[in-house]
């Protein structure tokens, strides 16, 4: 119970909880490697050769700096305009804005700012850095949803990981003077010693703050969540509808937005395809049980999280129920000529780092036993693999839920989904499902149904006429995590 407490803590506020973990790291770790810098720009020999380059065209050392520091702005402020990375760029200019200060309190790079005309220079580092890191497209009309600056902060962190490692070698290497640069020209010495030392000087601790720093930015250059889905259920398990009650779940987040803030959701054609039936009938299911070599490539994108939000890939194929039966022998090797509907689904399930495994209440209501039974092998042989666990068709127990409670289980989720659990464990095909698995809670599901004249389960619409599903942010929720 507390472990799960704690779980549910952690993801409903991991955001912010990784925000107060950056934004120690950045405090930590910035005044090391601005000392770093100092003493590497102190040292160094071959990065101040290069820059002495400059008097050949005449430049001082001012203007490259002010050049540098608007090109570095430019990057940043790109970030900081894309929604994606907004906090990010915020912790970056922190650290910025650190280094600049300790680099100014010991007179090193910080550019004189009392010199207007080199000060100049930071209006053409900026409009460069502008243009590198993608800039124009805000200029775009046609650009529609929120724009994402992946180059400028891709920029960004390439930046860092170049000056940081710079500045490591010039500032623990010991190496011979090699290279001079005077008004004659760029002369290579031949050096009189070859020797080449380590100076170990605080060696640890710097090499420890630069993992850490590019470690954390190399976080922040990513934008899509590296997870992968594969569904898995019996026949008419509402493995179907799962999919594209997930998809209307994930435009319906977006409606409140303004048009400009919305994402696109990329959804493929098969998706379509089946959410067109959505709008045919309104007075039943929408969906037909899936042909049997029908293989049905189900994929849309969301984006989840709010501080840090990255792009979700839903995707999965769609299949026939029957063949569920036929999948732990072909993922043992065991069957020798596999159909390319078989073939498609092992890959699948290989490919997927997240199962998503079905358990039909229906079936659990009516006494049908479960058909898990190929879970247990199927997970056996997907060992790492992340499991969610979701029992379709929740409505059927609601009512139960209503007379147990007299509380709405929309309004009152997390009781509602304890009271679905509790349910299910009295089956022993749950319960040792269950233990089989990491996963702590079940993710309940369902479309709102009412009952037909014949007395069968329809799904209600709303006065918009669309259904109404629930539990399905939930499950996105989870799903990206
Ligand atoms: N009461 C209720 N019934 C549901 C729900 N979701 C699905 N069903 C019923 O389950 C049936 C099968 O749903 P599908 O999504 O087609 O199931 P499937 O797993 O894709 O089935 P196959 O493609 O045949 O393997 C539907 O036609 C509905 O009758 C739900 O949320 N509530
Ligand atoms: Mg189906």
């Amino acid at each position: 119970m507390v472990r799960q407490a704690v779980l549910t803590g952690l993801r409903e506020h991991g955001e912010k909880i990784a925000l107060l973990v950056y934004l120690g790291i950045v405090v930590a770790v910035t005044p090391v490697l601005a000392q770093l810098y100092a003493t590497a720009w102190t040292e160094s020999h071959i990065l101040r050769s290069v820059m002495e380059l400059r008097e050949f065209v005449g430049i001082g050392q001012g203007v490259i700096n002010f050049l540098f520091l608007g090109f570095v702005i430019g990057l940043l402020a790109l970030m900081t305009l894309d929604p994606k990375k907004r906090w990010q760029a915020l912790l970056i200019w922190i650290g910025l804005g650190v280094t600049l200060f300790f680099l100014a309190s010991s007179g090193t790079f910080v550019p004189d700012v009392s010199q207007p005309e080199d000060a100049i220079a930071i209006l053409p580092g900026l409009v460069l850095g502008l243009l590198l890191g993608g800039g124009r497209k805000a200029l775009e009309l046609k650009q529609m949803g929120p724009i994402e600056y992946r180059r400028a902060t891709w920029s960004i962190y390439a930046l860092l990981v170049g000056v940081v490692f710079v500045s490591l070698i010039e500032a623990h290497i010991v190496y011979p003077e090699f290279i001079e640069v005077s008004e004659q020209g760029v002369t290579i010495l031949s050096p009189e010693s070859s020797g080449l030392s380590l100076r170990a000087d605080g060696l640890a601790v710097n090499v420890l703050a630069s993992g850490v720093a590019v470690g954390t930015a190399r976080r922040f250059t990513q934008y899509e969540s590296n997870d992968s889905f594969f569904v898995l259920g019996p026949p008419a398990s509402g493995k179907s509808l799962l999919l594209i009650g997930a998809y209307l779940k994930a435009l319906e987040r977006d409606e409140d937005k303004r048009q400009s803030q919305r994402e696109a959701l990329n959804p493929s054609q098969d998706l379509m395809e089946l959410v067109e039936n959505l709008d045919r009938d309104a007075t039943d299911w929408i969906v037909e049980a899936t042909g049997r070599s029908e293989l049905q490539h189900l994929e849309f994108k969301f984006v989840k999280g709010t501080l840090f939000p990255k792009n979700v890939t839903v995707s999965s194929v769609d299949y026939a129920g029957e063949h569920l039966s036929r999948i732990p022998d072909a993922l043992e090797g065991n069957i020798s000529n596999p159909d390319a509907e078989l073939e498609a689904l092992t890959e699948g399930i290989r490919d997927a780092n997240k199962l998503i495994l079905l358990i039909d209440l229906e079936r659990f209501v009516n006494n049908e036993g479960l058909g898990l039974a190929e879970y247990f092998s199927i997970l056996e042989v997907a060992e790492d693999t992340g499991v969610v666990l979701v029992p379709t068709k929740a409505d059927i127990l609601a009512d139960q839920y209503w007379e147990a409670t007299e509380q709405d289980p929309q309004d009152s989720f997390d009781d509602f989904k304890q009271f679905v659990e509790d349910e299910l464990s009295q089956s022993q095909q749950f319960s040792s499902l269950l233990r089989q698995t990491p996963e702590l809670e079940v993710h309940p599901v369902y479309y709102e149904t009412t009952l037909n004249e014949e007395d069968e389960r329809v799904p209600a619409r709303d006065d918009r006429g669309s259904v109404i599903t629930v539990g399905f942010g939930r499950l996105l929720q989870r799903l990206g995590g």
